[in-house]
This record gives structure tokens, sequence and C-alpha cells, in this order.
């Protein structure tokens, strides 16, 4: 029988690659976000694939919980979730960062994987299988100026997987914490608002990790035998690597 993938923020990057990776070595994959069309778009792509588009803000807690009690029978034993969606808000000093941008990262990238997991989790606990990969960052262990509270989600994203997979000792259910560095996806469109000339030009001259690398790992770990279980695993692009603390001076 085909396993059930889970993924959310499937409407682009990590999601999205991770979505087209496994359906198209015939797992069964529920992919979910906001923008129906492209969930709607994304399936008429794979016509041979068996793909379930659920569409839910992961800001909602009512949503997110009726939408996981609507999953067809067929689709409800999840394998493997994917906690991926998430996003960054600005880049601006503390100061000067906007409040809502704030409030929207936690509501998404903590209280929206919160509530994925809590629906998800009950099931693969019962039978005692089950593989759970949250997506955090290396911004969750690294700090860079303008990182404030988008790092600060991540490393909740972090220790809360170490801890999760604690608390599962015994009930056979994995948990991996993914921690990719520079990519491209459309993370920066949305961290800079839609100026794509400024999230364009981060990546030039460089050669950044790529969504599909992203997907290939997922889909790798993913394939370990059962008793294997990765805790973490932190991945740059070979271009980028770490910088030196700094000091203000007079
Ligand atoms: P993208 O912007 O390409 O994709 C983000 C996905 O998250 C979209 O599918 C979007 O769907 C979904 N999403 C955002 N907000 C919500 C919401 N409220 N409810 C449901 N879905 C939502 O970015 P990436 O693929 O790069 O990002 C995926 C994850 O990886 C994020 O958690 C990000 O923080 C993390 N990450 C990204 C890195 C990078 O440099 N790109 C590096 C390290 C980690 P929709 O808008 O349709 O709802
Ligand atoms: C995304 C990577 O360095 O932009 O999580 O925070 S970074």
């Amino acid at each position: 029988m085909s396993k059930i993938v889970f993924i959310t923020g499937a409407t682009s990057g990590f999601g999205e690659a991770t979505a087209i990776k496994f359906a198209m070595v015939g797992y069964k994959v529920i992919i979910t976000g906001r923008r129906r069309e492209r969930l709607d778009a994304l399936k008429a792509k794979l016509p041979h694939a068996d793909i379930l588009p659920l569409c839910f803000d992961v800001q909602n807690k009512e949503e997110v919980f009726q939408a996981i009690a609507s999953l067809p029978q067929a689709y409800k034993n999840i394998d493997i979730l994917v906690n991926n969606a998430g996003l960054a808000l600005g880049l601006e000093r503390a100061n000067d960062a906007h409040l809502e941008d704030w409030e929207q990262m936690i509501d998404t990238n903590i209280k929206g994987l919160l509530y994925v997991t809590k629906a998800v989790l009950p099931t693969m606990v019962k039978r005692k299988t089950g593989y759970i990969f949250n997506l955090s960052s290396t911004a969750a262990s690294w700090p860079y100026e303008g990182g404030n509270v988008y790092g600060a989600t991540k490393a909740f994203v972090k220790q809360f997987s170490l801890n999760l997979r604690t608390d599962l000792k015994g009930t056979h259910v994995r948990v991996t914490n993914i921690e990719p560095g520079f990519s491209q996806t459309e993370f920066s469109d949305v961290r800079f608002k839609g100026d794509t000339q400024k999230a364009h030009q981060l990546y030039e001259n460089t050669i950044p990790l790529l969504a599909e690398d992203i997907a290939q790992t997922i889909f790798t770990l993913a394939e370990l035998p059962a008793h294997v279980n990765v805790n973490r695993i932190e991945i740059m692009p070979t271009c980028q690597s770490y910088a030196g603390l700094v000091v203000e001076k007079k």
C-alpha cells in the first residue's frame, strides 16, 4: 500500500518540490497551502500521481483541525508529515521592525506548526508509526542582523523538534529538524514584500540551495530504515559559510 505524505506550504519552494519528489515515486501526497489555484495547478501538472489538495491557513486553528478531520478515509493514516509552511517578513533591526510582521511569523512558523502537529500526531502514535519533518533554518542557530523574530521562531522549531523526539520515545514515530541555509525559493520575495528586484539581487553571482536539494534530503531521510532517526540536519550551499562575531569600534 502506498504511504501517505502530508505537506504544508506545498504551493511553492521546498514544499512544492517535496510534493513532486514523493508523488513521482508513487506516494499519496496531500498538498496544502492558502493559494487554492496553486494547489490545483500542481495537481494538474502531475495527472498520473495520487495528489489530494487541501486548502487552509495554518494560522487558523479551527481551519487546521477541520481540514485534517475532513480527510477522506483513504488519506487519514498519514505516514509522513512535512511541517514546512513558514515565512520571514522584513529584515529591519528590532527597533524598526513591524510588530504585525512579528505576530504573523509567530502565528505561522510557531503556532501553525503546532496546530498541524497536534492534529496529525494522535493517529501516528496510535498506529505506532510515522515521521515528522520540521522546517527550521540555519537562522535557528546563527544570528544575523534583522533576523530577530524570524530566527527566534526557527529556534523554537528546532527545540520543539528535539523535545518532541524525546516525548515520542517508544512510539516508533521519528522526528527530524531540517535546517537549511541560503536557498532560492519565493522566500525572499515574501520577506521583501514583493520587491522582486531586491530578492533577485540577493542570489546574484551565487549558487544557492534549490528547493529540489531540500526535497531530495527529506526524501532520502524518509527512505532510511525505520530504526534510524536523524535528529537534526544543517544544510548550506557550498558558497555559504560562517561569519565572525562583530565588535563595535568607538
Ligand atoms: P516559499 O515562500 O517558496 O514557500 C512558503 C510556503 O509556505 C508556501 O507554500 C506558502 O503557501 C506557505 N505558507 C506561508 N504562510 C502560510 C499560512 N499562513 N498557511 C499555510 N501555508 C502558508 O518559501 P520556502 O519554500 O523557502 O520556505 C519553506 C520553509 O522553509 C519555511 O518554513 C521557511 O522558513 C523555511 N526555510 C527557508 C529557507 C530559504 O532560504 N528559502 C532556508 C531555511 C528555511 P501559501 O502562500 O499558498 O499559503
Ligand atoms: C532562511 C535562511 O539565512 O535567510 O531561513 O534566515 S536565512
